[in-house]
């Protein structure tokens, strides 16, 4: 039955699947746009659109994953499936490290050296490991376990905004600090929907249980993140790329 070609048929009343299925494709069309795209740069950016097109083409196999588990086991009585929580964190954890890789990138002609990557790429593995815990281990301390993906998460939020690597985007002025600037609002506003997915996905018996009652699939608000942070995220790349490459 799910097999990777033959997938699983989706009911006609499954709306957080088809958000899946909408998933797959976008990021899909997303990588083939940015891969496609890789010649018309000058060298120095190519390694960026790149990882940003490897971001998208490894959430689009996850995605066809994640569509064809929640399809899967979903009951058209309750309306719900069970969440892909494995496949989705398996996917965070190789596509928001490759985005503090894009940070680095970026601001490589700044001077940004390896071990600014690295702090970035590990905060971003506690975020993400703490996550997991509390979502899929420990759910009954699920808002310990976020309060300490929170931490990292600002101590990130902290590096990009007001730290070592917004030193080195003033330093590079011009496109690199606007493009800079641009990803720190990605970072700061649209990496803030995945808590409030949290918070609705792990609502029972925590001090927000009332986020539960609001009628909204936790995987729904994480769909609707990833499209937002993975593709436009991209984009923004893709944009300094352009302009760059115009200027040069
Ligand atoms: C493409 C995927 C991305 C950009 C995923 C980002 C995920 C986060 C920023 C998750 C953050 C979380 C918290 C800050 C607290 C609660 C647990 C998490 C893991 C959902």
């Amino acid at each position: 039955m799910n097999n990777f070609l033959l997938m699983t048929e989706m009911s006609t009343t499954d709306y957080v699947g088809f958000t899946f299925f909408v998933g797959c494709m976008a990021m899909m069309a997303a990588s083939a746009f940015f891969f496609l795209s890789l010649n018309q740069f000058d060298k120095k950016w190519r390694t960026s659109v790149l990882v940003s097109g490897l971001i998208t083409f490894i959430a689009a196999v996850h995605y066809f994953y994640m569509r064809d588990y929640w399809a899967g086991t979903f009951d058209p009585a309750t309306g719900v499936g069970d969440s892909p929580t494995f496949f989705r964190y398996v996917d965070w954890i190789l596509t928001v490290p490759l985005m503090c890789v894009e940070f680095y990138l970026i601001l490589k002609v700044a001077g940004a050296t390896k071990k600014l990557m690295w702090t970035l790429i590990g905060s971003s593995v506690v975020m993400l490991v703490t996550g997991y815990f509390g979502e899929a281990v420990y759910s009954d301390s699920a808002a310990i376990w976020g309060l300490f993906s929170g931490l990292a998460y600002f101590y990130i939020v902290y590096l990009i905004m007001f730290g070592e690597a917004k030193a080195l985007a003033k330093k590079a002025g011009g496109q690199v600090l606007a493009s800079h600037n641009m990803l720190c609002k990605f970072v700061l506003i649209g990496w803030a929907i995945y808590p409030l997915g949290y918070m609705i996905g792990t609502a029972p018996d925590q001090w927000y249980s009332f986020m539960g009652d609001l009628g909204i699939d936790m995987n729904v608000v994480y769909n609707i993140g990833d499209a937002i942070n993975k593709i436009g995220f991209g984009l923004v790349v893709y944009s300094l790329a352009v302009n760059s490459t115009k200027e040069a």
